[in-house]
C-alpha cells in the first residue's frame, strides 16, 4: 500500500464553492446525483486534472456543463478527468451506492433500520465522487428522497423544503450556508422521534435543539439535551463562541465505530455515547457522555469554522478539542479528580503507544490509513501539548490568542504551526522549540535532582532531559517544557517562599520553562530544608524521577499543596512498592508495611475530599505497572497485584468495614459529585473487602440487590465476578432477563461477562455465539473481544497463547466486516515485545499469520507489519 507524505502536500488543483446532492434512497439501492460548481485555483498549474476520489460507486453518469464525459480514468480510488478549457464548470455525476451490506460504517450505511453516515476521515468518497480532502471547503445544498416509512430525514444546517413525491415517496432539502470539507456532511433517514428545547446564545438568538431517537429511547435522551445547553454556555462564557446556524441536532445509532461525530449542525452518535437515564447509565457513563456531547457541541468552533488543512493535522481540531472539553469537565466537576483521572489514561495508554511500534508525533509526517491515526498521541498527548501553551501563556493571553485564532482562520482549513503562530503572536514568546512536541515522538524523560544548602538557604534544582528514540526517529531534540514546581518544608511541612534570578522562572506561573537538555535552578531564600514538589498538575508529558526516598514520598502525600501531586506521590509509593514486589526486590517486605501505613493514614483522614480519596486508595493498574519494566509477565504480575490487594484487605479489613459503612447511600440516586465521590468510594472499600476475604462477596451480592441506580449494580456484578460462584451466574441470567432489549444494558452485560478473571477462551467463544453478540454491531465487538484482550489481562495471556489465536481468528473475521474496528483490536499485539519470550514467539506467530491473510485492509496491514518490524 501507498504511505501518504506530509512532505508531498499541495493545494488542490480546483475548489468546488458549491455542492449539490441529491440522494435517492431505494430498497436495494441508493442514487446519488451530484452537481459540482468548481472552479481553477489560481495558485495552481493551469491544465492541472480533476482529481476526484470514490470508493465501490458504481459510476452511471458523468458530465461537465451538461456534455458527457467519456474520456476519465480511474486509478485506485481516483478519478481523473482532463482539465476542461473553462476556469469555472460544473461537474454532474451520478453514482449507485449499496448501503445495506455496508459493513464498513463507513459513508452511508444502515444500523438497525435507519440510514446515517460517517465521513471522517475518507468516507465522503463512498456516496460520491469528490476532492474527498479537509481543505476543499464548499457550500452544500442536499436533497433526499425516500419512502415515506423513513419519516425523518436529515442533512446539515437549515431545512429549506419538504413534501410529497408520491403515494409512497418524500424528500427534504437542507441548506447549509457555512462552507465545509465533504468530512463534515452527514444524512440521516429513519423512522425516529425527536426530542425537542431551546437556547437562547449570548447575542439572544434562539436555537431550535433536537435529538433524534429510536421511539423505544425517548425516555434516555433528557441527560444528552441538558448537557448540551451546558456546552453552549460554557463555549460563550469561557471562549467567547456563539452557535452559528439556527438548529442543532443530534442522532443516536447503534453501530457505529467510534463515539460520536461532529457533522456540521447534525452530530451523530454511538448511542452507548449519548443516551442516558439513572435506571441504566452508570456515574462514569453519566460524565463521559456529558464530555462527550460537549467534545463535539465544542467542535464547531475547533474543527468546523477553523478545520484541518490535511490529515497530518488532526490534532489542530482533536487535541484542541479534548483540551476545551476537559476544561469544561474541570470547571464545571472537580479540576483536580478529572486531572487525576485523564492522567491516568495518558500514563496507561499514551505513554504505551508512544513506547511502541505505532509511535507517532502529534503532528504524523506519514500513514497508511489515516484512521488509524485517530490515536491517544493525536486527542489526548495533543490535548497536552495545548495545556502547556494555556500554562506558559496563563490563561488570559491564551484566551486572547484564541480569539484572534478563530478571527484570524474562520472559514479556512490551516495547520498545527498556524495555531502556535497565534499563540506567540499574542505573547511574544519564541515559541519555535515549543513546536518539536508536535513533531518529535516518544515520551520525553525528565530526571531532576536536588540540594539544600542550609548557609547559603539555597535549594538547587539539577535538570536533565532525554527522550528515547522512536521508530524512524533515532535522535531528538531538547523540548521547551513548562515545569510547574513548589518546595514543602522538610520540618515544617509548609509551602515554603523563595526567590530566583533564572531568567526562565516565571513566579506568577509558579512554572520553570526548562530548555535545555541540562539546566539548574537555583532557588534562593529557602530556609529549610525541603522535599520538592515537580510537575505540578502534570504540567508536561513526562516521565519525572527525583530519588525521593518513601519518607518525601510520605511526606507530600500528607502535606503537599497541590492536591493533584499529593495523589501523585501516592502512585509513585504505590508503584514503587508493587514493582519491587514483581522483582522479588529483598526490600519488597519492608515497602509493604510502608505502603500499608500510608493506605491507613488516608483511608482514616476524613479532611479529604471522598472522590480524592477513592483514587488515593486505589492501586496502580496491571495496565500501567505493565508499562514500568521489561520483560513482563502478565500472570505474574497479576498474582502480585493481587497479593498486594489481598494484603491490604486483611489488614485493614476494619478500617474497610467502617469505610464501607460510612458510604452506605443515604439518598436516592442523583448523579453529582457528593454522590458520584461516595459511591466510587463505597466501590473501593468492598473491593478490598473481598480481595482480604472471598466470602466478603455477599456484600456484593447485597449491594446488587438492594442499589437503585446501575452504578452500584454493575460494580457489584463486578467484584462479586472475581468470586466463582453459582449465585453470581444466576445473577448475571437474571440481569440479561431483565435487561436484554436496551442495547446499552445488553453491551453492558457482554463486558461483564468478558471481563471476569477466570473466563478462558472456550467460553469467550460461547459468548460470540450468544444471541447478544453480532460481529457486525462495533460496540458488541468492544464489549466481548475488546473485554477479554484488552481489559482482562490474566485471561487473555492464560493457557499458552489460547487467547492469542482467539484474538487473531477475531481480527481476520473483522478484516473483511470493518478494517477500522479490526485494526483496533491489533493493539494488544503490537506490545508483543514487552513480554517473555515465550508470549513473544507465540504473538509473534500470531501478527505473521494475520499479515499472510489475503486481501488485508489497508488499516490492518499498517498496524500488523510496523509491529513486526
Ligand atoms: N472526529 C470524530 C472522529 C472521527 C474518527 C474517524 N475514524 C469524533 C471526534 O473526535 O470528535
Ligand atoms: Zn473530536
Amino acid at each position: 500500500p501507498q504511505v501518504i507524505q506530509l512532505s508531498d502536500y499541495q493545494a488542490p488543483s480546483y475548489w468546488v464553492d458549491e455542492t449539490s446532492l441529491c440522494v435517492q434512497i431505494f430498497d436495494e439501492y441508493t442514487d446519488v446525483q451530484a452537481r459540482l460548481k468548481m472552479r481553477a485555483n489560481s495558485d495552481r498549474p493551469t491544465g492541472s486534472p480533476i482529481v476526484l476520489q470514490g470508493v465501490d460507486l458504481t459510476l452511471q453518469a458523468l458530465s461537465i456543463d451538461g456534455v458527457a464525459v467519456a474520456n476519465y480514468e480511474v486509478q485506485g480510488e481516483d478519478l481523473i478527468i482532463p482539465a476542461p478549457a473553462a476556469t469555472t464548470f460544473e461537474v454532474q455525476s451520478r453514482v449507485r451506492i449499496y448501503p445495506r451490506t455496508n459493513t464498513s460504517l463507513e459513508g452511508l450505511y444502515v444500523s438497525g433500520g435507519m440510514y446515517c453516515t460517517q465521513c471522517e476521515a475518507e468516507g465522503f468518497r463512498k456516496i460520491t465522487y469528490y476532492p474527498d480532502r479537509p481543505d476543499v471547503l464548499s457550500v452544500f445544498t442536499t436533497r433526499i428522497e425516500a419512502p415515506k416509512s423513513f419519516k425523518t430525514l436529515l442533512s446539515n444546517g437549515n431545512p429549506v423544503a419538504s413534501g410529497e413525491l408520491d403515494a409512497d415517496r418524500h424528500m427534504a432539502e437542507w441548506h447549509d450556508p457555512f462552507p465545509k470539507p465533504s468530512y463534515l456532511f452527514a444524512l440521516v433517514a429513519g423512522d425516529l422521534v425527536d426530542v425537542r428545547d431551546t437556547f437562547v446564545t449570548c447575542t439572544g438568538r434562539t436555537i431550535d435543539l433536537r435529538i433524534y431517537v429510536e421511539p423505544h429511547n425517548r425516555h434516555k435522551t433528557a441527560f444528552a439535551l441538558s448537557s448540551l445547553k451546558k456546552s453552549m454556555t460554557w463555549d460563550e462564557t469561557v471562549y467567547g463562541r456563539e452557535y452559528d446556524l439556527d438548529i442543532f441536532m443530534i442522532v443516536a445509532v447503534d453501530h457505529f465505530n467510534m463515539g460520536a461525530m461532529e457533522n456540521k449542525g447534525l452530530n451523530i452518535f454511538n448511542s452507548a455515547c449519548v443516551l442516558a437515564d439513572p435506571e441504566t447509565t452508570t456515574d462514569d457513563g453519566f460524565e463521559r457522555i456529558e464530555a462527550i456531547v460537549a467534545h463535539e457541541y465544542f467542535h464547531n468552533w475547533s474543527g468546523n469554522r477553523v478545520t484541518c488543512r490535511d490529515w497530518f493535522q488532526l490534532s489542530l481540531k482533536e487535541g484542541f478539542t479534548v483540551f476545551r472539553d476537559a476544561e469544561f469537565t474541570a470547571d464545571t466537576h472537580a479540576r483536580a479528580v478529572k486531572r487525576m483521572d485523564d492522567v491516568t489514561l495518558l500514563r496507561t495508554s499514551q505513554f504505551a503507544e508512544d513506547a511502541g511500534p505505532m509511535a507517532h508525533p502529534v503532528r504524523p509526517s506519514s500513514y497508511i490509513e489515516i484512521n488509524n491515526f485517530y490515536t491517544l498521541t493525536v486527542y489526548e498527548k495533543g490535548a497536552e501539548v495545548v495545556r502547556m501553551l494555556h500554562s506558559l501563556l496563563g490563561a488570559d493571553r491564551f484566551r486572547q490568542a484564541t480569539d484572534l485564532y478563530f478571527d484570524r482562520f474562520d472559514g479556512q482549513a490551516v495547520t498545527t504551526d498556524d495555531f502556535v503562530t497565534c499563540m506567540a503572536d499574542v505573547s511574544g514568546l519564541d515559541l519555535t522549540q515549543f513546536k518539536r512536541w508536535y513533531d518529535q515522538a516518544g515520551t520525553p524523560r525528565l530526571k531532576v535532582e536536588g540540594h539544600y544548602n542550609a548557609a547559603q538557604q539555597t535549594f538547587s534544582l539539577m535538570f536533565e532531559q532525554f527522550c528515547p528514540a522512536t521508530p524512524g526517529q533515532p535522535e531528538k531534540l531538547p523540548f521547551h517544557m513548562p515545569v510547574k514546581l513548589g518546595l514543602m518544608g522538610k520540618h515544617s511541612g509548609a509551602e515554603l517562599m523563595f526567590s530566583t534570578d533564572h531568567p526562565g522562572y516565571d513566579a506568577t506561573l509558579q512554572t520553570f520553562s526548562l530548555r535545555k537538555a541540562n539546566d539548574t535552578l537555583v532557588l534562593r531564600g529557602v530556609t529549610e530544608d525541603a522535599v520538592p514538589s515537580l510537575l505540578r498538575d502534570f504540567s508536561a508529558p513526562v516521565v519525572l524521577s527525583y530519588p525521593y526516598t518513601v519518607e518525601d514520598l510520605r511526606h507530600l502525600v500528607r502535606h503537599d499543596s497541590n492536591a493533584f501531586n499529593r495523589w501523585d506521590a501516592m502512585q509513585t509509593l504505590a508503584t514503587r512498592v508493587l514493582l519491587s514486589a514483581v522483582r522479588g526486590a529483598a526490600e519488597a517486605d519492608g515497602l509493604k508495611t510502608v505502603l500499608t501505613d500510608a493506605v491507613r493514614d488516608v483511608l482514616v483522614d476524613d479532611t479529604l475530599d471522598h472522590a480524592v480519596k477513592a483514587r488515593l486508595l486505589r492501586l496502580p493498574s496491571q495496565a500501567y505497572l505493565a508499562e514500568q519494566y521489561t520483560p513482563v509477565d502478565p500472570v505474574a504480575l497479576d498474582k502480585v497485584h493481587t497479593d498486594i490487594r489481598r494484603d491490604l484487605g486483611q489488614s485493614l479489613a476494619a478500617e474497610w468495614q467502617v469505610l464501607y459503612g460510612q458510604t452506605q447511600p443515604e439518598a436516592a440516586y442523583v448523579f453529582e459529585h457528593q454522590q458520584v465521590a461516595r459511591r466510587a468510594l463505597h466501590r473501593v472499600a468492598l473491593s478490598y473487602l473481598i480481595a482480604g476475604d472471598h466470602t466478603a462477596w455477599h456484600l456484593a451480592a447485597e449491594l446488587y440487590q438492594q442499589a437503585d441506580n446501575m452504578t452500584d449494580q454493575s460494580a457489584a456484578l463486578q467484584l462479586w465476578g472475581e468470586v466463582a460462584n453459582e449465585a453470581w451466574d444466576e445473577a448475571m441470567n437474571g440481569f440479561y432477563q431483565r435487561w436484554q432489549d436496551d442495547a446499552q444494558m445488553a453491551e453492558q452485560w457482554l463486558s461483564i461477562r468478558a471481563t471476569v478473571p477466570r473466563i478462558r477462551v472456550p467460553e469467550i467463544r460461547r459468548l460470540t455465539e450468544h444471541p447478544g453478540f453480532s460481529w457486525t454491531n462495533p460496540n458488541r465487538v468492544r464489549s466481548v473481544i475488546g473485554g477479554f484482550a484488552m481489559r482482562n489481562p490474566v485471561a487473555f495471556h492464560a493457557d499458552q497463547g489460547a487467547g492469542y489465536r482467539f484474538l487473531a481468528d477475531a481480527i481476520i473475521q473483522l478484516n473483511s466486516l470493518n478494517p477500522q474496528i479490526a485494526a483496533r483490536l491489533c493493539t494488544p499485539f503490537t506490545y508483543w515485545r514487552r513480554y517473555t519470550p515465550e508470549i513473544q514467539d507465540a504473538m509473534q506467530t500470531e501478527l505473521q499469520r494475520i499479515v499472510a491473510v489475503e486481501a488485508l485492509s489497508k488499516d490492518v496491514y499498517e498496524v500488523v507489519s510496523k509491529s513486526l518490524v
